[in-house]
């Protein structure tokens, strides 16, 4: 059930023990997410199974206490923050649970016990807006917190609009921290150079197919797909899908597009969620930056994911695929949803 900002804070407010769920390889804005409505209502911050680079950072400068792998049987009530799949928290048995997120779609809606999910820059815009509703203050550390999930979320301001603007300033007369504060913050997130390794490996095994004036490109790599897809389309391809092969049989795809691409009606959150379900696998995500986690040859699904674009480009698409909507295309371009 849909509710509103303030019942989704009065509704946690019913529980004495709640764990505030983060989806895998967790961002700054699903950390930020979990630490503020915990800091709001209390609970426990909980990590699926790993955080990217930033996300590490802003927890360990932050000091912000984490449960690695809980189990929801243990607790009253799970919030799901940021997240738009079950594949996204490694497919963990949820008890009882409520959901926040900004994802232009997500699988969750149907199971949980109450939601608010509409799309937005960040889901920390959102949480903000709880925050206001219930008159709960924002520290200092739950502002930085905040200010570097939207940061992220947004490539960096690149594709913020009015109301994320709006979020930011109202957190920094809040909380009263400095926007440098939070660009500082992030400045000291070490480099790492397995990151560095992949991105190089990625280039060198990149394929590249010409589809009228469009340029996809393929390639794989172990870890850090997400990364490698956008990096691609930085240097040059139009769309990017990286294959991964994770643990046993799981592979993943992750995908990228430019937004000239978006404009002229790919979505890839759409494309991963209908290649996904061919193969019994969870897809999604923005119209910009999407993956599928699937049981099923790795060459398949990326052959897959390029002819659906084949199809799109070519016009054969349906009415739905086409996307309307940019301001949240890219929400985790900068760091890895998938
Ligand atoms: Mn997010």
């Amino acid at each position: 059930m849909r509710v509103n900002d303030l019942e989704f804070f009065n509704r946690l407010l019913d529980y004495r023990n709640i764990l505030y769920i983060c989806h895998r390889n967790a961002d700054p804005d699903a950390i930020g997410s979990a630490y503020t409505l915990a800091e709001a209502i209390g609970g426990t911050v909980g990590i699926v199974d790993d955080c990217n680079r930033v996300a590490a950072n802003v927890i360990d400068k932050l000091n912000i206490p984490t449960v690695l792998c809980p189990d929801p049987d243990d607790y009253d009530m799970t919030v799901v923050v940021d997240t738009s799949t079950r594949g996204q928290l490694n497919d963990l048995k949820l008890k009882k649970f409520c959901l926040i997120d900004h994802h232009a779609t997500t699988a969750l809606l149907d199971d949980a016990e109450f939601y608010i999910h509409e799309e937005a820059t960040s889901t920390i815009e959102i949480i903000f807006r709880i925050l206001n509703a219930a008159g709960v203050p924002i520290s200092p550390k739950m502002g930085l917190a905040m200010i570097t999930g939207i940061i992220t979320d947004t490539g960096h301001l690149k594709h913020a609009n009015a109301s994320t603007f709006k979020t930011l300033s109202g957190i920094m007369e809040i909380s009263g921290v400095d926007y440098f504060d939070a660009l500082e913050l992030m400045a000291a997130t070490p480099q790492d150079i397995s990151i560095r390794i992949a991105m190089l490996k990625a280039a060198m095994r990149c394929k590249v197919e010409r589809v009228g004036d469009c340029l996809i490109a393929t390639t794989n790599v172990s870890s850090y797909g997400g990364a490698a897809a956008s990096m691609l389309t930085n240097i040059g391809a139009d769309i990017a899908f990286v294959g991964s092969v994770k643990d046993g049989n799981t592979v993943r795809v992750s995908g990228r597009a430019k937004r000239d691409m978006i404009l002229s009606g790919v979505n890839l959150g759409k494309l991963m969620e209908d290649v996904g379900d061919k193969y019994n696998g969870t897809g999604g995500g923005h119209s910009g930056a999407a993956g599928i986690d699937a049981e099923c040859p790795l060459e398949s699904l990326m052959s897959d994911c390029k002819e659906y674009v084949r199809k799109l480009l070519a016009g054969e698409a349906a009415e739905s695929l086409l996307c309307s909507e940019i301001s949240s295309a890219y929400p985790d371009k900068e760091t890895e949803l998938f």
